[in-house]
């Protein structure tokens, strides 16, 4: 009997509830028979529930951390964990890393699953870890320097502001042998991408992945850089419409759902990501056969309605990076006066436009709020900040703050 609709009485019961068992399951096509999972599923059988096997098998939980509520867990056995080390092995591979290459990891250690997946996964390949999670950005880059690293794991936004740390030090990061960094956990745009690479001279490669599924290792981008391989023989990919459910056509943008083919621990069946992506159909050039979808760009759950017009703060993120001038450091906070929805994008910008002179301030504004505009439809009040007054985060960036009541 399987272990998944045998010890998880929510997999279970759902079945039972659609007349399947899992002999009716005899192809991967037979999965879109299968109802779907989501986060409040975790949340609903919170700490345990869906534990596939008993407790003396499971040696490692993670945990993370919505923005409410009680955190969402995960399990893996010792099978879990080569697996998932197996998977990173593939995305560093995939980024042009080897035995040898000294890998600075600076996602956070603990219950969050980029620390220990990225120091596994390097491990694995042969190369030098070394541990030093996030924060305390003055160490980072000393220890860049100083221990000859050749490749950055971290958010790309806490990469900017290594970058920008790095500047105020005197350290030329172009000067150094850093190579490559593996960037994830948050969306981060082609224009960011750019920014990166032109600032520090390194190749910024996207990886993906989330906690339920196994952390970071479920996709990657190879040296093309078009768009991420799904590692699809241990993680099934479909993509939905996220308001019917019905699978759309590949090309077609939707929700990413997925299936884990070989954990053992906590199997997902048709978990709903709300990450949004489309299949990439064509063969990739770097002869990898394994699919690819595109970066993602957004969350359906993301998504915020202004004024009637949906808005994901990644367009956001592209209409400010268009224009000379903006650092990718923004914050776009919503508030609400008499019944009425405000947006107000608050940027970065260089010393140099900074310290112009007021009248060519406000044409840069109203420049920033014209590429919105063009964007959005929809005209929002821009305000330029000095550089290093947003708050920096060592780890995933808060891009939105609503002040709305409702
Ligand atoms: O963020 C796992 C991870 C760690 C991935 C390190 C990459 C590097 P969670 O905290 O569970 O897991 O968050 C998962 O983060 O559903 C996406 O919405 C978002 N996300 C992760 N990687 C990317 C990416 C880790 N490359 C959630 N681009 C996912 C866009 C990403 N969003």
């Amino acid at each position: 009997m399987d272990p998944t609709y045998e010890h998880v009485d929510l997999y279970h019961a759902r079945m039972q509830k659609q007349n399947i068992i899992p002999d009716d399951i005899e192809s991967l096509d037979d999965i879109s028979k299968l109802p779907f999972t989501q986060k409040t599923d975790l949340r609903d059988t919170y700490p345990f529930g869906l534990f596939a096997r008993p407790m003396q098998d499971v040696v490692r939980l993670h945990a993370s951390s919505g923005t409410t509520g009680k955190p969402i867990v995960v399990a893996y056995t010792q099978g879990d964990l080569d697996l998932w080390s197996s998977v990173m092995m593939r995305t560093f591979a995939c980024a042009g890393l080897h035995h040898g290459d000294i890998v600075q990891n600076a996602y956070g250690y603990g219950l969050f699953t980029g620390g220990l997946g990225i120091h596994y996964g390097a491990e694995a390949l042969g190369a030098t870890v070394i541990p030093i999670s996030g924060g305390n950005t003055d160490r980072q880059i000393m220890v860049m320097k100083d221990f000859g690293v050749t490749a950055i794991c971290c958010t790309p936004s806490y990469f900017v502001h290594l970058i920008e740390r790095a500047v105020a030090m005197g350290i030329d990061l172009k000067q150094l042998p850093l190579r490559v960094g593996i960037f994830g956990a948050e969306p981060w745009t082609d224009a960011m991408r750019q920014h990166i690479e032109t600032e520090s001279g390194i190749r910024a490669c996207d990886i993906y992945g989330l906690s339920e599924i196994i952390g970071p290792g479920v996709a990657a981008e190879c040296y093309c850089r078009n768009g991420l391989h799904v590692f699809e023989d241990h993680f099934y990919l479909e993509i939905v419409d996220p308001e019917t459910g019905e699978a759309c056509p590949d090309g077609t943008e939707g929700e990413l759902v997925l299936t884990t083919l070989t954990k053992q621990a906590m199997p997902m069946i048709r978990y709903r990501t709300r990450d949004i992506t489309s299949v990439i159909p064509e063969p990739c050039p770097c002869g990898r056969t394994v699919r690819r979808i595109h970066r993602i760009s957004h969350r359906s759950d993301d998504m915020f309605i202004v004024r009637g017009v949906n808005v994901f703060p990644s367009q956001i993120e592209t209409a400010l990076m268009a224009v000379e001038g903006t650092l990718p450091h923004y914050q776009i906070i919503l508030t609400r006066q008499s019944g009425l929805d405000r947006i107000e994008v608050q940027v970065e910008v260089t010393p140099q436009v900074f310290s112009d002179k007021i009248r060519s301030l406000e044409y840069f504004k109203s420049e920033l709020a014209g590429s919105i505009e063009h964007t959005l439809g929809i005209r929002v009040n821009v305000q330029l900040v000095e550089p290093h007054t947003i708050q920096r985060s060592q780890g995933k960036a808060q891009r939105v703050i609503d002040r709305r009541d409702n």
